[in-house]
């Protein structure tokens, strides 16, 4: 194996015997073998799209898999197994169309020859492990051209998470569908200099922006928009469900099916923003948040004593004290946990088993009290613009701060908690995504009832930080975005985080400090660029950051 992918990844260099985050080798093959069959099909997705041809249901199986090799989304070999056998059959579906439309159109038969991806073929599962050795991201030698593929690769990946909870929702958007395609397929493509796939990867960068666009517009027009919400993060003494990752319409069916069953709903994780959309507040035994970010969930799912259902990323695997509690669905997986299966046309999932064992449960463990502030999404911020624009022009708030992005294992994110208490009185952290556990429970205060922690929402609801600024822009006069007293801090650890960088970069955002570590990824000659075009540094000391940063660089 070797996988480079994430911000935790062995040495900063790559993982090659065993996933830093528990990924096996036999998993890591398999997902390089599965992401090199989406290439294939991608290479006939494009050609038939020439041609006319479009097919959702590719499209979707694509977006589907590509996120289940989204850093802690799915560690069992068996779905990757069947995942591999379904894509050989999509590609051939795929093939078999173009060829179709091809002579059709041209009177002749297909003869190109194309890359291997698009023609290798086994049923055995053998072959499936010895083929996923040969064709990881090591297979690119050059490495400013393979740092390219990769970041492209990931990108897409983050788009593909996004659009697949838009599809949930029944938001589709045929354009972003077919830019995977183009994508996946560009970095098959070796008469593609660096400088194209520089191209490709910002308008991946634009593309990311349209993803969340889309989400956006799917979870604000079934679950409203969130708003200013103190939630609640102690237990009550009934057994309860905990529900994790980002898919709201999981959160909605287990409502559903939990209401009047004796079982409170608590959320952890990435789906803390849930508690301020209106639609859930109508169930009373939704409770509130209880923990923090995933990766803490080894003790606090321990701790919470009922069955816990994993929606999407982050998934540690589990310690045996608690393993038979956890229950995956959709993407996710992890060999010998219950998985709920999904759901049929026109039905709901069933989480009956769920709430069944957690009948027998005792109730949560109490591991803190109080509330803490979210709802701060683009609506919310909106509606009072004007305070902030006047807190802005009379000096209240001299500069913001964009924390967004992902949480991690790493001492070094203790950089983030310690950034946050050290920010001047008159700043203001804008934050989505897990990162902001490293400071949300921190009582910063507020400026004229403006809240020191704005919290978006989920890692995809940086859409509404950048919303914002682009009103802020628009009420402030300054020309662009770069004129804002704003920075960006971000802090990085999947791939849903490389598209939101991406989408930064193509709106032009610039000086964007990341961290804990820069992307092993980005090869030097690709760093180059991106600190020529974008100004894009790594963290800093503290002390260093919080002066450059009030000094607006
Ligand atoms: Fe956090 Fe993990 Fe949201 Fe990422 S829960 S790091 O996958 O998607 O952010
Ligand atoms: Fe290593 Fe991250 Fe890849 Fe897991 S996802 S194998 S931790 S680089």
């Amino acid at each position: 194996m070797f996988c480079y992918q994430c911000q935790e990844t062995a040495k900063n260099e790559g993982c090659t015997v065993i996933g830093v985050c528990g990924k096996t080798d036999e998993v890591a093959n398999l997902q390089d073998l599965l992401i090199y069959l989406l290439k294939g099909i991608s290479i006939y997705g494009e050609k038939a799209r020439e041609l006319g041809i479009y097919d959702e249901k590719t499209s979707i199986f694509i977006a589907k898999s590509l996120f289940s090799t989204i850093t802690n989304v799915n560690f069992d070999p068996v779905v990757f197994d069947n995942l591999i056998k379904e894509a050989l059959v999509v590609r051939e579906n795929m093939r078999n169309k173009f060829l179709v439309a091809y002579e059709a159109k041209y009177g002749k038969v297909f003869d190109e020859e194309l890359p291997e991806m698009a023609t290798w073929y086994s049923d055995d599962v053998v072959e499936f492990r010895k083929k996923g050795e040969e064709v990881g991201v090591l297979e690119t030698e050059n490495e400013d051209i393979r740092s390219l593929r990769e970041l492209l690769t990931y990108g897409l990946k983050g788009i593909a998470a996004y659009v697949e909870h838009a599809n949930v929702l029944n938001e589709r958007d045929p354009e972003i569908f077919a830019f995977i395609q183009e994508g996946l397929a560009a970095t098959t493509d070796d008469s593609l200099s660096a400088d194209d796939l520089v191209a490709i990867v910002m308008k991946a960068g634009s593309v990311a922006v349209k993803a969340m666009a889309l989400l956006d517009k799917a979870n604000t027009e079934t679950y409203g928009h969130p708003e200013p919400t103190k939630v609640n993060i102690g237990v009550r003494n009934r057994p309860g469900i905990l529900i994790s990752g980002h898919d709201l319409k999981d959160l909605e069916e287990l409502l559903e099916q939990t209401k009047g069953t004796g079982v409170d709903v608590y959320t952890h994780g990435e789906m803390l923003p849930a508690n301020s959309y209106p639609f859930f507040k109508k169930y009373d035994h939704f409770v509130g948040n209880y923990g923090n970010s995933w990766w803490e969930q080894t003790r606090e799912f321990e701790a919470f004593n009922g069955p816990i259902l994993m929606t999407t990323n982050c998934l540690v695997p589990p310690k045996g004290s608690y393993s038979d509690r956890v229950y995956t669905t959709g993407v996710v997986g992890f060999p010998g946990l219950k998985h709920i299966p999904d759901r049929k046309p026109g039905e709901k999932k069933d989480f009956s088993e769920i709430i069944q064992h957690a009948l027998k449960c005792e109730p949560p463990t109490p591991i803190e009290e109080g509330t803490i502030m979210g709802g701060f999404a683009r609506n919310a911020v909106l509606s009072v613009a004007d305070k902030v624009v006047d807190a802005v022009q009379t000096g209240k708030i001299k500069q913001f701060v964009v924390m967004a992005g992902c949480e991690g294992r790493h001492k070094t994110r203790e950089y983030y908690t310690s950034l946050a208490k050290e920010l001047p009185n008159d700043t203001v952290i804008l934050t989505a995504g897990c990162a902001k556990y490293r400071y949300n429970k921190l009582n910063l205060g507020e400026i004229n009832g403006i809240p020191r922690v704005l919290d978006a929402g989920q890692c995809n609801d940086s859409y509404s930080l950048v919303v914002i600024a682009q009103k802020l822009v628009e009420a402030t006069g300054v020309k662009d975005i770069n004129e804002l007293p704003l920075s960006y801090d971000i802090a990085w650890y999947e791939q849903k985080a490389v598209a939101v960088l991406l989408a930064l970069l193509y709106l032009g955002v610039k000086g964007i400090r990341l961290g804990p570590t820069l992307p092993a990824f980005i090869s030097p000659g690709v760093l180059k660029v991106l600190v020529e075009k974008f100004d894009i540094k790594p963290i800093g000391s503290v002390e260093e950051d919080l002066k450059a940063i009030m000094a607006g660089v």
